[in-house]
């Protein structure tokens, strides 16, 4: 049974290595930001299966009322669109309607914001409401988009007072190239992108032919994932094509941490994977993917009832969680000499789970034994390269070592990554050594 490995622990460095100090045991991985404690969490409902078919008959109707599609630009769209912001104004969300322009042709994202929870720190879970023109897109992707919605309408229904801010969000014209879920990145504040912890996407999740596949890009959130199937009993595989193919991919470019569930669209399921998951081998995980045949008729019940539970206990979960506390803290202990008069060195620190951008205060603690110091020149390198001067050398300035702890404005950098601090001895005569240096988001 993997066990989720986020909880918060003291930073470790290794001798000649790198370590971030956000998971005990394992080697760091990128993930959601720790928490010190995890918050007593309130167990997610079951989500009614009923509920969320009865969502997908809506859209299905309303793809028939409306030249039989819910594509992008179409009648069919703003229909559905209307439909589901209905349901969540009337459940006491704040809704937002955001407009952007495609194929000379507008097109719509809907945002419903959960009154409460942290604003610093939200959990969004996403899916794209537009279907191809071939049909109504009842897997692809009505399925993901009910099932957000009845998971929205459940935490309205209970009452559920979640310790993080809930978001949730439908899509336009995602088979178009993603076009909705990247405007609304693009047109996010980078401050506003740094408060999105983990953003989840679920893009055919009731396939009639199902696989379950739970994203792999982050452990973390993977891991909540992971832990309702074990206790199902349910066996799932990384999901590894998706890199790109859905709406998570504008929010993991711009350094969010995502995850999410998938079933499969035109790829064929295996022996093996009809060994352990039932359905057909040799035929694709959902026949009637981008086609007309694409109905209510073209759900496995079973896989979308998982998922949509799957989904609640992830929202669930992670709304639960204590925000990160601020401060966490990298360090690279490891001595690293410095040539006299000779080529700069550099020290990495590897980090990883922390959501967005780095602070416009970044904290840069370094310990540099020199015995003149005036020799030395200092720099921060952001994971892209990008260098911020620390210190000048300084001929005449012989006193000796540097222990110091700068600020620098690295918002505009993603925080996750390896920064590396380079130092260059740039006078004959005295030398001395990077004793340790550390960094605080
Ligand atoms: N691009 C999606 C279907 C799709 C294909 N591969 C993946 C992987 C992960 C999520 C979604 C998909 C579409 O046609 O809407
Ligand atoms: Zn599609
Ligand atoms: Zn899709
Ligand atoms: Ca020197």
């Amino acid at each position: 049974m993997r066990r989720s490995r986020i909880r918060r622990v003291a930073t470790i460095a290794a001798a000649g290595g790198v370590l971030a100090g956000l998971f005990a045991g394992a080697a760091p991985s990128a993930a959601l930001p720790a928490v010190p404690e995890k918050a007593a969490v309130t167990a997610a409902p079951d989500i009614p299966l009923a509920n969320v078919k009865a969502h997908l008959s809506q859209l299905q109707s309303i793809a028939a009322a409306n030249g039989g599609n819910r594509a992008h630009g179409r009648a069919g769209y703003q229909a559905s669109l209307n439909y589901i912001k209905d349901q969540l104004d009337s459940a006491g969300y704040t809704t937002t309607v955001q407009a952007f322009t495609t194929s000379g042709t507008t097109g719509y994202n809907l945002i419903a914001d959960r009154p409460g929870g942290d604003p610093d720190h939200t959990v969004m879970a996403g899916s794209h409401l537009d279907s191809v023109t071939a049909g109504p897109g009842i897997n692809d992707n009505g399925s993901g988009s009910a099932a957000v919605l009845e998971t929205a309408l459940a935490v309205a229904r209970t009452g559920y007072q979640p310790t993080r801010h809930l978001r949730f969000a439908w899509w336009g014209a995602e088979e178009l190239g993603m076009i909705g879920s990247d405007h609304y990145v693009d047109n996010l504040a980078s401050a506003d992108r740094s408060k999105i912890d983990a953003y989840l996407n679920f893009d055919m999740i009731g396939s009639p032919n199902p696989g379950y596949f739970v994203y792999d890009d982050d452990p973390g959130i993977e891991d909540v994932f992971q832990d309702f199937y074990a206790a199902k009993g349910i066996p799932t595989e990384a999901e590894t094509e998706g890199d790109g193919r859905s709406d998570h991919a504008p929010f993991k470019n711009a350094g969010i941490p995502v995850g999410g569930l998938f079933t499969g669209a035109e790829r064929t399921k295996t022996t093996t994977q009809a060994q352990k998951w039932g359905g057909t081998a040799g035929q694709s995980f959902d026949p009637c993917y981008h086609r007309s045949c694409d109905t209510t008729a073209n759900i496995d019940d079973t896989a979308l009832d998982t998922n949509t539970d799957a989904l609640a206990h992830t929202v669930w979960t992670l709304g639960s969680q204590a925000p990160p506390p601020p401060g966490t803290v990298f360090e690279n202990t490891a001595d690293v000499s410095v040539p006299d008069a000779g080529a700069a060195v550099t020290s990495p620190i590897a980090v990883t789970g922390v959501a967005g951008n780095a602070p416009s205060a970044l904290e840069v603690g370094v310990d540099i034994q020199h015995s003149y110091r005036g020799d030395l020149v200092v720099d921060l390198l952001a994971p892209d390269g990008t260098a911020y001067r620390l210190k000048n050398s300084s001929y005449f300035d012989s006193a000796p070592d540097v222990v110091t702890t700068y600020t620098v404005n690295a918002s505009a950098e993603v925080a996750n990554g390896t920064w590396k601090l380079r130092v260059q001895d740039v006078y004959s005569g005295d030398t001395g050594f990077i004793d340790s240096w550390k960094l605080t988001f």
